[in-house]
């Protein structure tokens, strides 16, 4: 057992952190069209917006793949074998891997890996209690960069676990490229990943603007880290939340709308917004599963199996 995280250096070194969230910020807010990207949605409040998100009644996203994992898991243990060793990208609060790890037969070892370092070893304490069998070997990283985890000798298949359509986060193109790092570099020999179906706006929409506000307070999140963390004076009151399904590049775009036109400063650095204007934050991805299974073929992985729910939407793929 190793609770004590690495920290992966050419991925995540702690003191370009804040410079790194800098230089992103700048960069896509002085842009013609402002962005930020979704990755920075996850410091420790974002990451506990993101858990009560997975809980409100329209994040359809979440219990789904938690049905078709609970269906799922006897035959995927039964492929992968004994001793496994599982590496999950950005696992948060791992909630779904007690469903893999308590199906597994002796899985071996678990490589949370998560930028967000207080949430991470929140969620891997709680799971060594409840595992004590298991080496739990947590890494602090960006998985969207070079991530090298050293194999072990004597043990069973390495699983990738990278639920949730976190994979939707990723442009295509981007998706492509993770899928064959993860092939490459970590040298996987099975690869189990979530992903969203396409389906009509109305559900996702719905999905991504619950109606308890808390993708709001989420999306708007990011404006609070940057007034903390970055010395801004955005008054959040000003802008509100929106998301919209984009039906032509199949993907729910999350943004930040300016409710008037108005000045935001970010250290020396002034900003204007027009009324109206946005801050695209987020896109989320929607594929069929054949578009899927393409992509993952162009990436050098073979589905081997593909699980959906009864209403079609969500599916949970066995990459080998
Ligand atoms: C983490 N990711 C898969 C979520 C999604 O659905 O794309 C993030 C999210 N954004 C708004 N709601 C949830």
């Amino acid at each position: 057992m190793n609770l004590t995280p690495t920290i992966e250096h050419e991925a995540l070194d702690m003191n370009d952190v804040s410079d790194e969230f800098r230089h992103a910020v700048v960069l896509g807010l002085s842009a013609p069209i402002k962005t930020l990207e979704c990755k920075y949605f996850y410091d420790e409040v974002g990451s506990e917006l993101f858990n009560q998100i997975c809980g409100t009644p329209e994040y359809y996203l979440t219990r789904t793949e938690n049905q078709i994992l609970t269906s799922c898991v006897a035959k995927i243990s039964e492929i992968v074998g004994e001793r496994a060793e599982i590496i999950e990208l950005g696992s948060g609060a791992s909630l779904k891997t007690r469903l893999l790890l308590e199906a597994l037969n002796r899985p071996r070892v678990y490589v949370p890996v998560d930028i967000s370092a207080e949430y991470l070893l929140r969620a891997t304490d709680a799971l060594q209690h409840d595992f004590p069998m298991l080496d739990i070997s947590p890494i602090i990283a960006d998985f969207s960069k070079n991530l090298h985890i050293a194999r072990r000798e004597g043990e069973g298949n390495r699983l990738l676990f990278f639920p949730g359509s976190t994979i939707g986060n990723f442009k295509p193109e981007e998706a492509v490229n993770l899928l064959s790092r993860t092939l490459n570099d970590l040298m996987a020999d099975y690869f189990l990943i979530g992903f969203d179906l396409v389906k009509e706006r109305k559900t996702l929409e719905s999905a991504y603007n619950d109606a308890s506000g808390i993708t709001a307070a989420f999306n708007l999140n990011l404006l609070k880290r940057i007034n903390s963390e970055l010395n801004g004076t955005f008054d959040i009151s000003k802008f509100r939340h929106e998301a919209r399904y984009n039906q032509a590049k199949r993907r729910v775009e999350m943004h930040i709308v300016s409710l008037k036109a108005q000045r935001a400063r970010i250290g020396e650095l002034e900003l204007d917004f027009a009324s109206g204007e946005s801050i695209h934050t987020e896109n989320c991805y929607k594929y069929s599963c054949n578009s899927f299974e393409a992509m993952a073929t162009e990436a050098g992985w073979r589905m081997e199996r593909v699980w959906t729910d009864e209403k079609n939407l969500f599916a949970v793929a066995l990459l080998a």
